[in-house]
């Protein structure tokens, strides 16, 4: 009871020691999780500051509570900043996050039963995209889910004769785990010809598409939704934007999507994200930003290739965006998990992730997932790109001997005991030490 008590200065409570601890672990590390960012001071001070104390029910203007003439104001900069930037006609920043922007658009669109089409998981889709069973995207809507072609890419023929059979109201271009450019132009020919909405999810490419290094959506979707937080660098947030050619086919549509965010879906907006999305609009409208976007790209490129010449396979043989998958299947099935888990060891955190074709399963998926954003905001280059690619392929020619059994009741059991021993493994730790006196050197955030 003791420990949980408030100290006399909020400064000596642990949770900010490890806050501190966590800085200096992201610090230490070298971040390659493609969906995370480090954002600036800016924006962190935005979401330290008082107005998260405030409630704002409604929209700028059209509140449930009093006291919002200030938070109005940061609502309608945050939509304007964003409106230039995208060149759109209407946008919502109240979303939560990615998963609560897109059951907003689902919800906005579709009666219960409607079908709507997306990637599946397997093939770099994302949960919300319609997935089965488990998501409300798949269990209250009639899913279509599309995947890739032999070569790693969207099978847009596919994609063609199942909107050709179903019918759908909404078809959903996004992804999570995908490497290549979205066809957005091919997208909304389909959807055009069975008449439905095309939702673009740019969640991952939004600062590509911002610095022109992946084509933009905007002349094309109905809807464009993006999260705030990954190569956007802004907050944990997202927002949904309506473009001129939505409101072409449906006059209605930047109203549904706003009733569907609120009331239907959510309560108070979250003002101090507002504000921090305000605050990486103006940084994302400055000529560093592409600079920003253009380093992304050559940092991409430069990876994989020193993968490559280290023996990885990659999904795809490449990279056309910030993104990169290795296919481990030629070191055995289902080896994603070990190989994140010894980077972990040595400084280098990525996500285990499956496969196009999966062979084993999405729990022991046979894949690694990786991505520059993190590093490039750190201001790492070409130089330390091939370093880092240099310690991946040391680390999996470490542990390549550590397969999973085919006894799948044994597989728990070897990794608990793979995990306790490698984490005390001197090569990796070496590793982890020449990581960290690179890491050091590279502020989380430079501009
Ligand atoms: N969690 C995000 C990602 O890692 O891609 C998707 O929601």
């Amino acid at each position: 009871m003791q420990a949980n008590k408030l100290k006399k200065s909020d400064q000596k409570d642990l949770i900010f020691e490890l806050i501190a601890k966590e800085e200096q672990r992201q610090k230490e590390m070298i971040g390659l999780i493609p969906s995370e960012n480090h954002s600036s001071a800016n924006v962190r001070a935005a979401l330290g500051s008082c107005l998260s104390s405030k409630y704002a029910e409604g929209y700028p203007k059209r509140r449930y509570y009093e006291g919002n003439q200030v938070i109005d104001e940061i609502e309608l900069e945050a939509q304007d900043r964003l409106k230039k930037l995208f060149q759109v006609p209407h946008v919502n920043v109240q979303p939560y996050s990615g998963s609560p922007a897109n059951s907003a658009v689902e919800f906005a669109l579709l009666e219960e039963g409607d079908t709507m089409m997306g990637l599946s998981l397997s093939s770099g889709g994302h949960l919300t995209h319609g997935h089965p069973k488990v998501t409300f995207s798949g269990k209250y809507f009639h899913s279509v889910q599309y995947g890739l072609d032999e070569n790693a890419r969207i099978d847009y023929e596919q994609v063609r004769q199942l909107a050709l059979k179903h019918k759908p109201k909404l078809i959903v271009a996004g992804t999570t785990a995908y490497p290549f450019i979205l066809d957005f132009a091919k997208f909304a020919e389909i959807a055009d010809e069975v008449g439905a909405y095309l939702l673009a999810d740019i969640s991952h490419i939004t600062g590509l598409v911002v610095a022109g290094e992946h084509p933009s959506p905007i002349p094309y979707a109905h809807v464009v939704m993006s999260t705030t937080h990954k190569t956007f660098r802004g907050p944990r947030g997202a927002m949904i934007m309506v473009t001129e050619r939505g409101l072409k086919k449906d006059a209605d549509l930047a109203d549904k999507i706003d009733k569907a965010v609120f009331p239907a879906l959510q309560g108070g907006p979250h003002n101090e994200t507002t504000a921090a999305i305000a605050i990486a609009a103006l940084e994302a409208l400055q000529p560093e930003f592409k600079e920003y976007g253009k380093q992304i790209r050559k940092n991409t490129d430069t990876l994989a290739n020193a993968l490559k010449i280290g023996g990885l396979k990659l999904v795809g043989d490449g990279s056309e965006n910030h993104l990169i998958l290795i296919d481990l299947t030629p070191f055995g099935e289902g080896f994603g998990t070990q190989v994140a888990f010894a980077m972990d060891v040595a400084g280098i955190y990525a996500n285990r992730n499956t496969i196009p074709n999966e062979p084993c399963s999405p729990f022991y998926p046979s894949g690694i997932r990786i991505g520059t954003p993190l590093v490039t905001t750190r201001g790492m280059k070409e130089k330390e790109m091939k370093k880092i690619a240099q310690w991946i392929v040391q680390v999996v020619d470490r542990i390549k001997d550590e397969q999973l059994p085919a006894d799948k009741e044994q597989r728990r059991t070897f990794l608990k005991d793979f995990k306790k021993r490698i984490i005390k493994d001197e090569a990796l730790l070496k590793i982890r030490a020449e990581v960290k006196e690179m890491a050091q050197n590279f502020p989380l955030f430079t501009w």
